[in-house]
């Protein structure tokens, strides 16, 4: 007989979800794969959800071959928000393979280098408003991480400013995203008619979709109304500009909107968490801190930060990807069988079934890292990280659904580490900080505030 997978006991009607915890879902999720093993099952709303956390099963279910991408049911949720956008499209909508053809060159490394100087123009805002309150101001670290990237990516996409460096409040746009994120998490959870019946929470749902909406909707306009004086096309360019080369085709109206708040939201959560946890890490370790900012200064001594700095900028580069191997910041992907099939040691699953592919279980698996719970950037050097077994680090998906921001991120993240590096000595404002991971979808260090000192040296 086959062997059966793991699973604790569902309860009649409920399935498995009081074993879910709803506050942290994936920290849950950490603590079921402790005690049932790499491979467990959960069931919630009659559906079948396989999670996996071993290298061995994910470099099985990642072949594209015999697994393709799933909507989860929080990203079916978030459809109401970005419809057939790239992150949210089903496998065979005609939008995903159009939108992919017409965006990828923009995300590629030439398209992302073009960008280097609105991420410089930002971060520099960052930089120059940290020097201004001095050393005594308390930052708090998520917040100004979140201002940064969405500033970034808005940008550098679509020349838009918000400007989130001269408000005291973050911009109502990260609200109604990070309640939208949230609810998409929650109604995933809840059996329809109880979200039916949750007529304030509609509302309120409906308020923040309105509003991201019409966000991207006035980019738009703006744009058709006074195109760019530089005559360099950026991403919002593309897609409204850009014809399939055998087709002719080009992304109608509807789908750029669900483009352009995909990019706003893919293209910050993720990597503003990204830096946070990476700085916690710097300050939980002063010996790697002190390692980053020689090789920062060894780079860039005192000058602007350039685009050729940065492939020289590599223990930067090893930080980030250790940040995203103990804290995926986009935690978990899901995939389903084209046909029923098994898997590892003969567990049955079928195409119905939810495979979840648990990204930090994954990357503490303890027959791939030593000490799994050390952060130890040396993990990525080119030699350690080549004798990788494959598929052991997946922080940015897996083939054709795979990130399309991952240079973006990681050109962005480099830049702002080393920028910050070169110019600041940091603290913790509570030296005793023990890291408290927030989720919406994505994950955050909570209350993580540091105060920034003016380096002698330095820019
Ligand atoms: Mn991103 C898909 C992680 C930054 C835009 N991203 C994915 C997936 C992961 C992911 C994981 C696959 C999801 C799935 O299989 O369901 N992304 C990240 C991380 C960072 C990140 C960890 C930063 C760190 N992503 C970015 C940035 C952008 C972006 C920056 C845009 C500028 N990501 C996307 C898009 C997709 C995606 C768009 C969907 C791609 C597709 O399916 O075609």
């Amino acid at each position: 007989a086959p062997p059966t997978i793991p699973q604790p006991r569902p309860l009649p009607l409920l399935g498995n979800l009081r074993d879910i915890d709803p506050v942290a879902p994936l920290q849950g999720l950490m603590r079921l794969a402790e005690r049932f093993g790499p491979i467990f099952a959960i069931e919630i709303n009659g559906e079948r959800i396989v999670v996996l956390g071993s290298q061995a099963l994910v470099d099985e279910v990642t072949n594209e071959q015999r697994f393709v991408k799933k909507l989860s049911r929080p990203l079916e949720m978030l459809r109401d928000l970005s419809g057939d956008g790239l992150f949210t499209a089903y496998n065979d909508e005609p939008n995903w393979a159009l939108a992919h053809r017409l965006l990828m060159p923009a995300f590629g490394p030439l398209g992302v280098r073009d960008m280097f100087d609105g991420m410089l123009d930002v971060a520099e805002q960052m930089l120059l408003r940290w020097e201004r309150f001095g050393p005594g101001a308390t930052i708090d670290v998520a917040d100004d991480m979140t201002r940064l990237t969405l500033d970034t990516i808005a940008l550098c996409a679509f020349d838009y400013r918000f400007n989130s460096f001269y408000r005291d409040r973050l911009h109502p746009f990260v609200g109604a995203m990070v309640r939208t994120l949230a609810e998409s998490d929650d109604r995933a959870r809840r059996p329809p008619f109880v979200s039916r019946m949750m007529l304030r929470t509609r509302r309120r749902h409906s308020a923040d979709l309105q509003l991201l909406h019409d966000t991207a909707d006035a980019i738009i306009a703006g744009r058709r109304r006074q195109p760019r004086r530089d005559g360099r096309d950026d991403l919002l360019d593309h897609m409204l500009n850009g014809r399939d080369p055998d087709s002719g085709e080009g992304l109608c109206d509807d789908n750029i909107r669900y483009q352009m708040v995909t990019f706003l939201i893919a293209g910050h959560e993720t990597t503003s968490g990204l830096l946070s946890f990476a700085l916690h890490f710097l300050l939980k370790h002063p010996a790697i801190m002190t390692r980053a900012r020689e090789r920062v200064d060894a780079v860039l001594g005192d000058e602007r930060p350039r685009v050729d700095h940065l492939a020289r900028l590599d223990y930067i580069d090893w930080i980030l990807k250790e940040a995203l191997r103990l804290w995926p910041t986009a935690p978990a992907f899901a995939l389903a069988p084209h046909v029923a099939t098994t898997l590892g040691e003969g567990y049955r699953i079928n195409p119905q079934d939810t495979l979840v592919v648990l990204l930090p279980t994954l990357h503490r698996d303890p027959t791939v890292w030593d000490e799994p719970e050390a952060f130890r950037p040396e993990r990525f050097a080119p030699q350690a990280e080549a004798a990788l077994p494959p598929n052991a680090w997946k922080p940015f998906g897996n083939g054709a659904r795979a990130c399309i921001g991952r240079t973006f991120a990681l050109q962005e993240a480099t830049l702002v580490l080393a920028a910050i590096l070169q110019r600041f000595e940091l603290s913790a404002v509570d030296p005793d900080y023990t890291l408290k991971v927030v989720e919406t979808l994505t994950l955050k260090p909570e209350g993580l505030r540091i105060r920034v000192k003016r380096r002698e040296a330095g820019r």
